[in-house]
C-alpha cells in the first residue's frame, strides 16, 4: 500500500520590522487552516518564519539583536500555533532564531523544529552553512550577517521517523550543497523539509545573481533526484524592507520533477499528495546505493585524491 504524505508548502510574504510575533502567529494559523482545508497532514514553513530577515542589519545593541529570537518553544506568542495545530490534526515545519543557554553559554542558532500532528516536537535542526559575512560589507544595500547572528549547527543532519515515513530537515543555504542531501540519503530521507529567505542581490555580481530563481530550483530538483527524495521548498518572498527575495516555493518529487509551485511573492499554499513509495521505487533502481556504488571504485577515487599533479 502507497504511503501518501499530504502536504503542503505554506509561503510567506513581506514580514515588516514592525510586524509582532502575534500577527505573525496569525499569519501562519491562518496558512494552516487553509493548507488543512485542502487536505494537508503536514504544513512547511519558511526559514525565520516569526520575523523580519534581521540578518540583513547590522545590529549593535544586544538586547535588541535578542528581540528576534525565541528563548522559548514553544513560547507564550507561538503556542496558539501549536495548539491550532494539535487542534486540526496537523504536522508542521517551523523556521526560527533560537536564543539557548547550552554549555553554559548563551548560544545562537538559526534552527527548525519538526512538529507531529499531535503537537509534540518530534526533531530540531540547527542550520550548518552560515553564507554572508560576520562584519558588515562596504558598499551593500542590505547586509547578510548571518555570521555574525548565528553559530554554526551543531547537531548534523538528522532524520525522523514521522508522517509515516524517514524525515529530514535543512535551512535556506544548506539546500545549495550537496552534502546536505547525500548526508539524509545515506540514512534513507524520504521527504526534505526546508524554508529560505533569498535575496537577488547576494553576491552583488549581476551575472551570478541574475540566475538566483535557475540556482534556486536547480539545488533543490538536484537534491531531491540524486539521493531519491521529497523535497519541500518554502520561501519567505517578496520585496521585504527594501529587500527583494524570490519566491517560487515548490513541491519536488524523488524524479526532480516540480509538481507544485506558487506564483505569487505573498502568503500562498500550494499542495501536493506525496508517495513517499516513490522514493523507494528510485533507491530500488537508479540509486541503489549499495549495488551501484563499488566500494572498490570508491577506494580507489579516494586513494587517488591527490595524485593528480596539481594546476601548474
Ligand atoms: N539565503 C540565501 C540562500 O542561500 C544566498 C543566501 C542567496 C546564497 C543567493 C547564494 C545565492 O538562499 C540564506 N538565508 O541562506
Amino acid at each position: 500500500m502507497s504511503r501518501i504524505v499530504h502536504t503542503a508548502a505554506a509561503q510567506m510574504g513581506p514580514i515588516s520590522k514592525s510586524e509582532t510575533r502575534r500577527d505573525t502567529v496569525k499569519r501562519l494559523i491562518e496558512l494552516m487552516r487553509e493548507a488543512k482545508g485542502r487536505g494537508a497532514e503536514l504544513v512547511v514553513f519558511t526559514e525565520l518564519a516569526l520575523t523580519t530577515f534581521f540578518p540583513r542589519w547590522m545590529i549593535e545593541d544586544e538586547a535588541e539583536l535578542d528581540s528576534w529570537y525565541e528563548s522559548e518553544m514553544p513560547g507564550p506568542e507561538t503556542r496558539a500555533l501549536f495548539e491550532e495545530a494539535a487542534k486540526l490534526g496537523v504536522g508542521f515545519y517551523l523556521g526560527y532564531a533560537e536564543l539557548v543557554n547550552e554549555g553554559g553559554r548563551r548560544r545562537r542558532f538559526n534552527t527548525s523544529i519538526l512538529v507531529d500532528r499531535s503537537g509534540n516536537i518530534v526533531g530540531k535542526y540547527r542550520k550548518v552553512h552560515l553564507p554572508g559575512h560576520s562584519e558588515p560589507q562596504a558598499g551593500r544595500t542590505h547586509q547578510h550577517l548571518e555570521k555574525r547572528y548565528f553559530e554554526p549547527g551543531n547537531m548534523g543532519f538528522g532524520v525522523w521517523r514521522a508522517f509515516g515515513g524517514v524525515m529530514g530537515m535543512c535551512i535556506c543555504n544548506d539546500r545549495r550543497w550537496p552534502e546536505t542531501y547525500r548526508v539524509m540519503g545515506l540514512q534513507g530521507v524520504e521527504m526534505v523539509m526546508l524554508g529560505y529567505n533569498t535575496p537577488y542581490d547576494h553576491t552583488g555580481h549581476k551575472d551570478i545573481d541574475s540566475l538566483t530563481q535557475f540556482h534556486n530550483h536547480l539545488s533543490m530538483q538536484a537534491g531531491a533526484y540524486q539521493n531519491s527524495t521529497w523535497v519541500i521548498g518554502t520561501a519567505k518572498c517578496g520585496v521585504e524592507e527594501g529587500s527583494n527575495m524570490v519566491g517560487q516555493s515548490a513541491i519536488i518529487a524523488p524524479s526532480g520533477e516540480i509538481v507544485a509551485q506558487s506564483y505569487s511573492l505573498e502568503d500562498e499554499i500550494i499542495t501536493a499528495r506525496c508517495d513517499l513509495d516513490l522514493g523507494k521505487r528510485y533507491r530500488e533502481t537508479i540509486f541503489n546505493f549499495g549495488k551501484h556504488r563499488e566500494p572498490e571504485a570508491y577506494r580507489l577515487i579516494v586513494e587517488r585524491k591527490g595524485a593528480i599533479p596539481p594546476a601548474e
